[in-house]
This record gives C-alpha cells, sequence and structure tokens, in this order.
C-alpha cells in the first residue's frame, strides 16, 4: 500500500503551516499527533523551500530538527528529513530519522551523496534545478515528463557513483519547484514514464498548482487549506497509479484514500472474467 508521509516544518516560514510548529514541543506533539491520524512516516523539515525563501543556516536547521527527531524516534515514530545539508542528514540519522529526503536530489550540497551512502538509509531525489530565490525563473520545458525523466536519471547515475545503493532511491517530480501550474500535470499523469519503474515520492499537498485547477466563483484557492479535498483527490490517483508514497499535511484523509483505492482494486474481477 502507498506509505503515507505526513509533513512537519519546523520553520517560522513555510507556506501553509508555518510558524506553527516553530516550538520544540508543539513540533513533537504535531508529529505525534500526524503518526496517530496514520502517518507511516513524519517528515520533519527545518528549512522552507516555498519559493523565494532564504536559506537556513546549517547549524540553525540542525538545533531545529534534532530535538524532534530524537523525541520521535522515542516515541516509537518513524521520521524521514526532509533537508538539502549533508551535515543535517547524518545529524537526523544519527538521531534516529530513517530516509533522507533532499528536494535537490544531491545538486545542493556536493557532500551529499557520500553521506547518504556511509549512512546506507533510503534517499528521496526530488527534481530540482534551483534554489527558492531563483526557481521560479527555471521553469521552461519542451517536453516536461522527459526531461524531468533524463534530469532525475542524472541525478541517479551520479548517486550510484557515489556509493548510494540503486534501491535505496526514491524519485520525486518536484511538484511545484521549477514547475508552473501546467507542468504538474503532465508529471502525475505519467508516472511510470519519467520514473521508469522506480519508487515515486508524490508531494502534491496543498500546492498552488491545485489551487488552479478547483478556482471557480466562491472557491477562494489562494487559500491553502482550501485545497485539501483536491489533495486528497491526487493521493487516491496516486495509489492507484503504483506510488511508493505521498507526502500530505492532513495524513488521515490521505491514509482514507489509499485504503479506498486498496478496497477498490481488491475488489477488482481477476483478468478473463467474463460475465
Ligand atoms: N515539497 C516541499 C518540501 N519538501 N519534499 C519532497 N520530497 N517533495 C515535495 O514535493 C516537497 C518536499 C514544499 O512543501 P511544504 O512547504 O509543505 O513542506
Amino acid at each position: 500500500m502507498t506509505l503515507v508521509m505526513g509533513i512537519l516544518n519546523v520553520t517560522p516560514d513555510s507556506f501553509s503551516d508555518g510558524g506553527l510548529y516553530a516550538e520544540v514541543d508543539a513540533a513533537i506533539a504535531r508529529g505525534v499527533q500526524l503518526a496517530h491520524d496514520g502517518a507511516d512516516l513524519v517528515d520533519v523539515g527545518g528549512e522552507s523551500t516555498r519559493p523565494g525563501a532564504e536559506r537556513v543556516p546549517v547549524e540553525e536547521e540542525i538545533r531545529r530538527v534534532v530535538p524532534v527527531i530524537r523525541a520521535l524516534t522515542q516515541a516509537g515514530v518513524a521520521t524521514s528529513i526532509d533537508t538539502m545539508n549533508a551535515a543535517t542528514a547524518r545529524a537526523a540519522v544519527e538521531a534516529g530519522a530513517s530516509i533522507v529526503n533532499d528536494v535537490s536530489g544531491g545538486l545542493a550540497d556536493d557532500a551529499m551523496a557520500g553521506v547518504v551512502a556511509d549512512l546506507a538509509c533510503d534517499y528521496i531525489a526530488m527534481h530540482w534545478r534551483a534554489h527558492s530565490t531563483e526557481m521560479d525563473g527555471r521553469d521552461t520545458y519542451e517536453d516536461v515528463v522527459a526531461e524531468v525523466g533524463r534530469e532525475l536519471d542524472a541525478r541517479v547515475d551520479a548517486l550510484v557513483a557515489a556509493g548510494v545503493g540503486e534501491d535505496r532511491i526514491v524519485l520525486d517530480p518536484g511538484l511545484g519547484f521549477s514547475k508552473v501550474t501546467d507542468t504538474n500535470w503532465p508529471l502525475l499523469a505519467n508516472l511510470d514514464a519519467w520514473s521508469r519503474g522506480r519508487r515515486v515520492l508524490v508531494g502534491a499537498s496543498r500546492k498552488r498548482f491545485l489551487g488552479a485547477a478547483i478556482a471557480r466563483p466562491g472557491v477562494d484557492a489562494a487559500d491553502p487549506g482550501v485545497r485539501e479535498a483536491a489533495t486528497t483527490a491526487v493521493t487516491a490517483l496516486s495509489a492507484q497509479a503504483g506510488a511508493w508514497g505521498v507526502r500530505v499535511h492532513d495524513a488521515r484523509a490521505a491514509v482514507d484514500a489509499v485504503r479506498v483505492v486498496s478496497a477498490w482494486e481488491n475488489a477488482a474481477r481477476p483478468e478473463g472474467w467474463q460475465a
């Protein structure tokens, strides 16, 4: 079944929940709540990646995330670390995180591939072209599915060359990262084409391109909270398409969607069945 990764941003400035969980105790409580809601994994991040966000010094990022990961691990909650920094990845895995989730796919920090090889943990490589302050200017594609596929293949080659086990790598299309509204949908509609059979994580939760799809009179699609039902629809379709995982704010809704897909699929008639 598709795994549900609950989002826990320990940052003062993330786009939909920034500031809410900046206090460590509140972050821990939120992580426990996500697990209680059914999240298989809580994805802890200490640096916002919303368009325009400024970088956070690595020491500050470590200071934000490590106590949270340590406490969640003690509480029996599985975690991943959302970071572009090798030093943070190492500190987080040493504190108990089991997966490194790198939105830059190893491009932001040359040391990342070697550290992940050394840690021998699973690694999520997201499609990424530039840091948040520049990414909206790097969003031109002739064929987004082919180009994202090629750029991710190059990341996989570099990671494997650095010693990361190929079966450790999960790919992510990087929805909203150097993608304008219309370039996100072909990536979702063609998961197999660009991922070439590898495990796929989909991170669509509350993003702007969903707002554009649901916008109509009476719907304030600029409000990320209004995009929740659209997010759940993407979760169901991703599960049906065989995604390895989804990264979401509302774990309960996502688990419900994944279970509905599973019940639906289990009830399908065997191939060749005829009335
Ligand atoms: N999106 C955000 C942050 N981290 N990680 C992965 N693997 N995939 C994503 O799509 C992704 C991510 C930005 O969203 P947030 O501010 O809600 O965390």
